[in-house]
């Protein structure tokens, strides 16, 4: 796919004493995984789309080229929402080039009665839930036709039917938010697991050691799913923390946690898939680490090319979980070149419409302003309404 332009700041570029990280480390490719140890990775599908072997789900073929489609249509309106926002048509966005696999893989695990509670990269998982393209991209301009009502910052998609939370910026707050619902599911005895995920940055903030300690403790219905794409803004993981792995955080709360490649769909679905079963069968929590890669900057405002090298970059999209899963699928027969362009045509036209139906509303009407405060207005708020409305 076409990179976004990145932004050129009229900033200096950082003095060349202030050096780049080293890279972060690219997993062995599967047949030089190491088979056990705390680094090794869970994986179904090797680079080149083959099997394992006795990790494979045995997913049916309708359910692997479903899982290949989603992907697809999450990478192009990521795209296209990047195109958007750099032609100054919504403000902002945080896109997931590259960790596709990582969000459907795991969404795709949960029942559709499971709550999702997502950080900055799960936005895909409400339009899995059912938010109509167009309802997300209202969220992303913030007008009339936007759930949020332009009160949210773009990319905090709310999803209710759909049992998708929406976003807390606050980055780790997620943790504490998902393992309360999953805590309060169990007092009420609701049968829903609940997923919260979080990035690798995260596991320095409190609300990480406050939710993995009361998810273990109270065994609270909830798997945990960090998506460590080895940065959080500028900062890599070897500066995040000083653990060989993130997963292995876990053991100190009594927690089991698992490894995951998570640029392969597979091996992502069949570890969410286990922790949820776990969590369904009263057995507690589970910390998922699924190993992937930040391909795009931070968010639409971010150039990491002023604090990463971009061989890095190259080398995870060699590991590329979309090409991975079409050769699995083209392996077997499932996929060619004549789906893959009937898919794409559908897609464009589908992203399409829904640009089309976003841009038509209006503003959100300013009344809006003193609505869903207080049950009813005060006079105060009336008046500083009318005074609004005059100007
Ligand atoms: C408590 C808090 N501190 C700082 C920020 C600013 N911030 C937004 S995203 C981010 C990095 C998050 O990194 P990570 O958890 O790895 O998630 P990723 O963006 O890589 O998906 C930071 C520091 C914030 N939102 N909240
Ligand atoms: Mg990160």
């Amino acid at each position: 796919m076409a990179k976004p332009t990145q932004s050129k700041s009229s900033r200096a570029k950082p003095s060349p004493a202030r050096t780049k990280p080293s890279p972060a480390p690219v997993p062995p490719a599967a047949s030089t995984a190491p088979a056990t140890g705390r680094s090794a990775l869970l994986r179904v599908l090797r680079e080149d789309g083959t099997l394992v072997g006795a990790t494979d789900p045995k997913l049916p073929l309708e359910r692997l080229t479903q899982l290949y489609e989603t992907m697809v249509l999450v990478r192009e309106f990521d795209r296209r929402m990047l195109v958007l926002q750099r032609q100054g048509r919504i403000g902002f966005y945080g896109p997931i080039l590259g960790q596709e696999a990582a969000t459907v893989g795991s969404v795709a695990a949960f029942e559709d009665r499971d709550w999702i509670f997502p950080a900055l990269r799960e936005g895909a998982a409400a339009l899995m839930r059912g938010l109509p393209l167009h309802v997300a991209i209202a969220q992303l301009i913030g007008n009339d036709l936007d759930r949020c009502r332009g009160r949210q910052m773009p990319c905090h998609y709310t999803f209710r039917e759909g049992r998708y939370h929406a976003m807390s910026s606050v980055i780790g707050t997620q943790i504490s938010h998902a393992v309360g619902a999953a805590m309060a599911a169990k007092t009420r005895r609701d049968d829903v697991v609940i997923a919260g995920y979080l990035g690798d940055g995260a596991t320095s903030s409190n609300d990480f050691h406050c939710g993995m300690n009361f998810a273990a403790v109270y065994k609270a219905p909830v798997v945990l799913i960090c998506q460590n794409n080895q940065w959080a803004i500028s900062v890599p993981l070897s500066q995040q923390s000083a653990s060989e792995t993130l997963a292995m955080k876990a053991d100190a709360y009594g927690m089991p946690s698992i490894r995951v490649d998570g640029n392969d769909v597979l091996a992502v679905f069949v570890a969410t898939r286990d922790a949820a079963a776990r969590a369904r069968r009263g057995e507690g929590p589970t910390f998922l680490e699924l190993v992937t890669y930040r391909r795009l900057g931070h968010s639409s405002s971010d150039d990491p090319s002023r604090y990463r090298d971009e061989s890095e970059v190259a080398a995870w999209e060699k590991r590329d979980p979309i090409e991975r899963m079409r050769r699995h699928l083209e392996s077997r027969k499932a996929w060619d070149k004549e789906r893959e362009q009937e898919l794409a045509d559908r897609i464009a036209r589908d992203v399409n419409e829904a640009v089309r139906v976003a841009e038509t509303a209006g503003p959100v009407p300013a009344q809006t302003l003193i609505t869903d405060v207080f049950a009813s207005p005060t006079p105060q708020l009336e008046e500083q309404l009318r005074q609004l409305l005059d100007e």
